[in-house]
């Protein structure tokens, strides 16, 4: 009889999956067993404010009751059957989901990595049946710093050499631009096979890369004039996290094909979607693509309760409001302290620049320091640190997390 121990502390925990897990993360020392809203608390009780957000996906909170109802009560009626049969589901989310962001079709999928591979497929069958480019010759434009996902083709595209060191042979197709350079992208789009141009309106996990304004506008407008798609991954910075429901409305753009995932179901199960027209979508016919849990009754219900929270607790709002706030006090404790030197960010998806070199444990460090201190953030890449609370966060609570963030930057010891 295998058993499952009971109460084991953080120590405990942490050994238990060094010894049976793979060692395909590097998480920060704190064992979680409890969240709701902006808090998290772990094995020994200690409440946390959560500055990740499990990267975006939790936008509406831990444990969001509506959501959480909304899991309970499909979970008791229908989980899965496949789509292989019709549920009483999926067609009054595909609806919903469709008038929600003003796109004809969705094809929904399940991670956001498989929402990112879908729009890769139905862009190049695009490109072969619609704009007529010769069968395997179809180009997809991407940028340097990219983040879209960890399957083969998606790294293949990477210019991270953590993320795609010997995981080839890769799969062709792909040119790389630098991110946020107009030039570079009509350039490219001069090649004769482009089907389209897939990029992140923020770049997340590069450091929060906030392009210049005006950028998405060109490259749509170029995309238009090169007969490509553009396509928009807003896996992390979609569903309000930027102080828009969408990033790319910052700039009113809408995209070709649109990705979505996290917080698309708030962070209680795992959704992600495709939106797009009718003139593209139509090109995947009956048994080309599909998955099994992709459209499953479950995801359907937490999709629709999760979009709903966003628009009746104004979350863009919140975020637009909030975020603002958090860059100034962050720029007055730069004007303090020589130890962090830039923020970065759009709503509340933002990001400080730490003093020291990226190969340095500086960040790090200030992170466990940040942990020690009540609040939960982790470095995206060396010496950048991402912070996301989640949008249900108040004011009260946001300027606590400053005292927090600020009081450790102030005393932090190296
Ligand atoms: C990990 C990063 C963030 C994404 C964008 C697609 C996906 C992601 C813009 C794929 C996923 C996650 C993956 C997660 C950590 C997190 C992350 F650090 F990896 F890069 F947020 F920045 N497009 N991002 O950000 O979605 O398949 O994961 O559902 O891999 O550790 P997924």
């Amino acid at each position: 009889m295998l058993t499952v121990m009971q109460n084991l502390s953080s120590e405990e925990m942490i050994r238990l999956e060094d010894r049976y897990g793979a060692h395909n993360y590097h998480p920060l020392p704190v064992v979680l067993s409890k969240g709701e809203g902006v808090y998290v608390w772990d094995v020994e009780g200690k409440k946390y404010f959560d500055f990740l957000s499990a990267y975006s996906a939790v936008n509406q909170g831990h444990c969001h009751p509506k959501i959480v109802q909304a899991l309970i009560e499909q979970s008791k009626e229908l989980t899965l059957t496949s789509r292989a049969f019709y549920n009483d589901s999926l067609g009054h989310y595909e609806k919903f989901v469709c008038e929600y962001f003003g796109f004809d079709k969705v094809l929904p999928m399940n991670t956001g990595a498989e929402a990112v591979e879908t729009a890769i497929k139905l862009c190049r069958k695009w490109a072969y049946e619609k704009k007529g480019i010769a069968e395997n010759q179809a180009k997809i434009i991407v940028c340097d710093g990219n983040f879209h996902g960890r399957t083969t083709t998606i790294v293949s595209f990477s210019n991270d050499p953590d993320a795609n060191t010997n995981f080839g042979p890769f799969t062709p197709g792909f040119i790389r631009i630098p991110y946020n350079d107009v030039a570079a992208l009509e350039k490219a789009l001069q090649a004769p096979d482009v089907a389209g141009f897939l990029v992140e309106p923020i770049q997340g996990e590069a450091g929060v890369y906030v392009p210049s304004d005006g950028y998405l506008a060109e490259a749509k407008a170029l995309c238009e004039k090169h007969h490509a798609l553009f396509i928009a991954d807003e896996v992390q910075t979609g569903i309000a996290r930027t102080g828009k429901l969408l990033a790319v409305h910052h700039e009113n753009v809408t995209p070709d094909i649109l990705i979505l995932g996290k917080a698309l179901s708030g962070g209680v199960y795992p959704v992600s979607a495709v939106l797009a027209n009718d003139p593209i979508m139509e090109v995947i016919k009956p048994g080309q693509h599909g998955s099994t849990f992709g459209g499953n009754p479950v995801a359907a219900k937490v999709a629709i309760a999760a979009l709903e929270v966003i628009q009746e607790e104004a979350l863009a709002e919140n975020a637009e409001e909030l975020g603002t706030l958090f860059r100034q006090k962050m720029n007055e404790l730069i004007a303090e302290s020589d130890l962090i030197v830039k923020v970065r960010g759009k709503g509340l998806l933002n990001a400080i620049i730490v003093n020291d070199s990226p190969e340095s444990s500086t960040a790090w460090d200030l992170c466990v320091q940040l942990k020690e201190n009540g609040l939960l953030a982790k470095p995206t890449h060396g010496n950048i640190i991402r912070f996301a609370p989640p949008l249900v966060m108040n004011e009260e609570q946001l300027m606590e997390c400053v005292e927090i963030i600020r009081t450790t930057v102030l005393n932090f010891k190296k």
